[in-house]
């Protein structure tokens, strides 16, 4: 850990040793229960924001480009020498009671590297492209009518019931080496903005998803009493902070606040669009009191030798977000193309990434270690 990189977390570590208790105390996630670890986590993340960012992986621990369920190997370390600070995982599938998730993930394994993650001082993120209960379908096929039958009253919400139900088993089942939970970001309903999945864009009208958020978190606070989450809340690309708040479920249920993008132009029309939403989500999560996050990302086969630090982080460097989340390094996919998002050894970005790595904004594993998140 660099000199630079230490005092930038002295700092906000010490803030809020400064705080008045009861300052702190007022500021509770949206579980007012919530474990101790989960609720100092959420005021790191805080504190954090606008200081620096920690940098995740989805997957990271599990599968690179090239290999797959290596003891300790990682793409992000096989580059720069040191782990990711935040590990994504999906629950997918879980919901159909199978062994291993929509990526081929068993869940048993997940378990354990969700374990060791924490016991690095890392922080753990969790989405789920649950099938379409009202039809049995894939995350990616809507039907009419979906979030209202699983809303209460609805014909599928007893099966939707049952699904959390597995979800709820699965959180309470992280625990840490003394026995207590492990605190996980539930990035629940993710991109709801677009129509791409059941719950999103014009598959429901905004007030059914704040229903069915609003539902889910209180079955899985109150009825489930599962005390060890804070819940995330993301859109994809959006044109207006009216825009990302058409769905937003509100303060109360919401801790984390963030949006998921994808570079698919040139770096310039990227720059100018990733800038406009950090500049919106600024405004947002201060006015909301929320933790910014730039929750998914990625430039797939990142061909570009200067991205990381030329592009992204020249963008980044300007805007307040606690973390940002490059998505999965599935590697070869049948068909024959490709998909990741973070460089492996000897790939054209991996010397920028190293530059990126070296930057005292981007907090990695070791960072986030010595910053005692969870204290
Ligand atoms: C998508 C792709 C898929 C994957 C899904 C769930 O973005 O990466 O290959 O199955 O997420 O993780």
């Amino acid at each position: 850990m660099t000199l630079t990189k230490q005092l930038l977390f002295l700092l906000p570590v010490g803030l809020l040793c400064l705080f008045d208790s009861r300052t702190l105390a007022q500021d509770l996630p949206v579980d007012k229960n919530a474990s101790p670890a989960t609720v100092r986590l959420y005021h790191h993340l805080k504190a954090l924001s606008g200081k620096g960012f920690l940098f995740g992986h989805q997957d990271d621990l599990a599968y690179g480009v090239g290999w797959q369920y290596v003891p300790g190997r990682s793409d992000v370390k096989d580059v720069t020498g040191d782990y990711p600070a935040l590990y994504g995982w999906e629950l997918g599938r879980i919901e159909l009671d199978h062994v291993v998730n929509i990526d081929s993930v068993p869940f048993d394994s997940m378990q354990q590297y969700i374990r060791t993650g924490y016991r690095r001082g890392g922080v753990i993120t969790v989405s789920w492209h649950l099938n379409n209960p009202l039809t049995g379908g894939t995350a990616w096929q809507p039907a009419q009518g979906t979030v209202a039958a699983i809303l209460p009253g609805g014909e599928k919400n007893a099966l939707y019931k049952s699904w959390l139900d597995k979800v709820a088993a699965f959180f309470l089942s992280l625990k840490d080496d003394q026995g207590h939970p492990i605190p996980v970001i539930f990035r629940m309903f993710h991109e709801c903005n677009g129509s791409w999945f059941w719950w999103g864009g014009k598959n429901c009208t905004p007030e059914e998803l704040r229903q069915l958020w609003h539902f889910t978190v209180s079955y899985l606070r109150d009825e489930k009493q599962v005390h060890n989450l804070l819940y995330a809340y993301n859109t994809d690309r959006f044109t207006s902070a009216d825009a990302w708040l058409e769905r937003y479920p509100g303060d109360e249920w919401t801790d984390i606040a963030g949006f998921d993008i994808y570079q698919r132009g040139d770096n310039a029309s990227f720059s100018t669009e990733f800038g406009r939403m950090l500049a919106m989500l600024d405004s947002i999560a201060s006015a909301h009191n929320k933790i910014p996050a730039l929750t998914e990302f990625g430039y797939n086969g990142v061909p570009d030798g200067s991205w990381w630090t030329g592009t992204f982080l020249n963008v980044l460097r300007e805007h307040h977000v606690a973390y940002v989340m490059a998505w999965r390094n599935a590697g070869e996919k049948p068909g024959g193309h490709s998909e990741y998002y973070v460089p492996y050894k000897g790939q054209l970005s991996a010397e920028d990434f190293i530059r990126f790595y070296d930057s005292p904004l981007t907090l990695f594993q070791k960072d986030a270690e010595q910053a005692h998140l969870y204290r």
